[in-house]
């Protein structure tokens, strides 16, 4: 019998999960999501129903998200941030059975204000003396996650249980990751970074999670100081420590006992290996994944960490690049660049209700084409250059699809056209930026009116961090606003 989370069926006395002050061990985490699956048996949720769980961070969210996982019952996690207008999409799009938080009241307020008729209940931090479920490996769904494409509202990704379990595997085989690891993150629990690796892969190894429910780099350094072996972060998180770190010197000190730096959901500039390196005489651990493929490469911990690199496909990750016409390059010469494809048990099992946006990321031969362009040197490590769209954006590790907030910001009084782009720069990565045409040329709305209008519609982070007014947009022979053409506008005014 294989089972997703072995240590919860013979749980002990040890630190399984901790956030701020508050701890439970093995043993207290099975009694406690057992409760929560009698919870769920008691209001008649079954095996293969789908569940929303708000995610504010705390033990009580995580002991839901893992009580759903043993129960068999499928976890869609919700950022307690998103927008009115995303909230309405998800709900009737997962149309779950029952919704959870740890916040029950304001939550049960704003599922009213998104125009749902559900109640949320309340997760409750309790025990149950019943034995937790042990809830086998299967190719059934275990989670949906939200993720944004390049227009229109974000797709559910549908993982199972062997998805996860295969990809923690094979992580746990690269990075060594063992029962005696202290993974520290301060990342959100409804993407696959912060809650499949971060909580799911440590409770599948059988270590410990130490979460933080808000990042902060003296925060993340007290944490590695109590006993971080891991870190997990993004990009941005890394560019804040190293600034931090060069004002505190002595706070390096916390890093002393680490194991493994890992960054990952985009690219970390060599630049922050470099400071870090010289910081902490640590190296950066890069990985590559997306959430519907999970982890795809990783830089392995018995190996150099390799500025610039995501490292080799990961066990069982079978991966190609692939040309316009779709022609596999078999080069690896570090410079010839192609799409990436991928194939194998990582690979999800498609978005929810749309069979034909599904189809159009998976080849004849089951290849999920990830659009990120890559080149691979001799040894199979990849490197990222790019993606082919210009109409998704990575902003602080977050996905954001233009069309997304075009739309939100067409609906904005006195807009009367939008292209949005992403901008590089030092500190989220690329930062979103809004051309808009007014519709009264003398009348502009401001740029605070219309970031807070797109701050309150969907989710804070989806709002521009930079507007400019202009009186028309570049567009093409066939009407297209040309988007490369806004960007290289932003380079030649140097301010990317
Ligand atoms: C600011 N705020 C506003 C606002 N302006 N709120 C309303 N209206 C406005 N106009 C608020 C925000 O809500 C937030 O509140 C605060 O100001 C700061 O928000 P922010 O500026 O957006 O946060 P920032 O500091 O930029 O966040 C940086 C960050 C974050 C790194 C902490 O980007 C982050 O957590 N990134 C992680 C992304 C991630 O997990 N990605 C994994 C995807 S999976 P408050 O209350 O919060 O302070 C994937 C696969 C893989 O990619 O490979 O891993
Ligand atoms: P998401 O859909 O939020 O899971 O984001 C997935 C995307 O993040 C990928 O398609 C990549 O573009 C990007 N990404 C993730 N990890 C890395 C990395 N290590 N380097 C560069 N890009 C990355």
């Amino acid at each position: 019998m294989a089972l997703l989370f072995p240590r919860l069926a013979f749980s002990d006395d040890s630190l399984a999960l901790r956030c701020e002050d508050a701890e439970l061990s093995y043993r207290e985490l099975a009694g406690a999501a057992a409760h929560h699956v009698g919870r769920l048996q008691a209001v008649g949720v079954s095996s293969g129903q789908r569940v929303g769980v708000f995610t504010h961070a705390g033990l009580g969210t995580m002991v839901a998200l893992v009580g759903d996982a043993l129960a068999g019952v499928v976890s869609v996690p919700l950022n307690p941030k998103l927008g009115p207008r995303e909230l309405r999409h998800i709900l009737r799009d997962a149309d779950p059975k029952r919704i959870y938080s740890v916040r029950a009241d304001a939550d049960s307020l704003r599922v009213v204000d998104a125009g749902g008729g559900m109640a949320v209940d309340a997760i409750e931090l309790g025990v149950s003396m019943a034995p937790a479920p042990t809830f086998e490996i299967s190719d059934e769904p275990l989670l949906i996650l939200y993720t944004s494409g390049t227009t229109g509202p974000p797709k559910g990704a549908v993982l199972s249980s062997r998805n996860v379990a295969a990809n923690v595997d094979a992580l746990a085989r690269a990075w060594l990751w063992t029962d005696a690891d202290v993974v520290v993150h301060a990342l959100p629990l409804f993407h696959v970074h912060g809650l499949v690796l971060g909580l799911f892969g440590s409770l599948r190894v059988g270590g410990a999670l130490s979460h933080l429910a808000k990042f902060s780099p003296r925060g993340v350094c007290d944490a590695m100081a109590s006993g971080g072996s891991m870190l997990f972060a993004v990009p941005t998180m890394y560019h804040r420590l190293a600034d931090a770190l060069e004002h505190d010197a002595p706070a390096a000190a916390a890093f002393a006992r680490a194991r493994l730096l890992i960054s990952g959901s985009a690219a970390l500039p060599v630049r922050e290996h470099r400071r870090f390196e010289a910081l902490l005489g640590q190296s950066i651990y890069e990985r590559y994944g997306l959430t519907e493929t999970l982890i795809n490469c990783a830089v392995c911990a018995h190996g150099d960490a390799a500025p610039g690199y995501v490292g080799p496909p990961l066990g069982g990750v079978e991966l190609r690049l692939v040309d316009d016409a779709g022609v596999v390059l078999e080069v690896c010469d570090d410079a010839t660049m192609g799409e990436v494809v991928v194939r194998g048990p990582n690979v999800f099992l498609g978005y929810l209700n749309r069979p034909e946006e599904t189809a159009s990321v998976m080849d004849q031969e089951g290849f999920f084409h990830t659009g990120d362009l890559a080149s691979r040197r001799a040894d199979g490590g990849l490197r990222i250059v790019g993606r082919r769209s210009t109409d998704l954006i990575k902003t602080g590790g977050f996905k954001v699809g233009a069309g997304e907030v075009e739309a939100c910001l067409l609906e904005a009084p006195g807009v009367g056209e939008v292209a949005v782009v992403g901008a590089m720069e030092d500190d989220l990565g690329q930062r979103i930026v809004a051309f808009v045409v007014p519709r009264v040329a003398a009348k502009p709305p401001t740029a605070q009116e219309l970031m807070d209008h797109v701050a309150s519609e969907l989710t804070p982070h989806k709002r521009p961090r930079e507007l400019r007014f202009v009186s028309e947009l570049p567009k093409n022979a066939m009407g297209k606003v040309m988007k490369r053409a806004l960007i290289a506008r932003l380079v030649e005014t140097r301010d990317v």
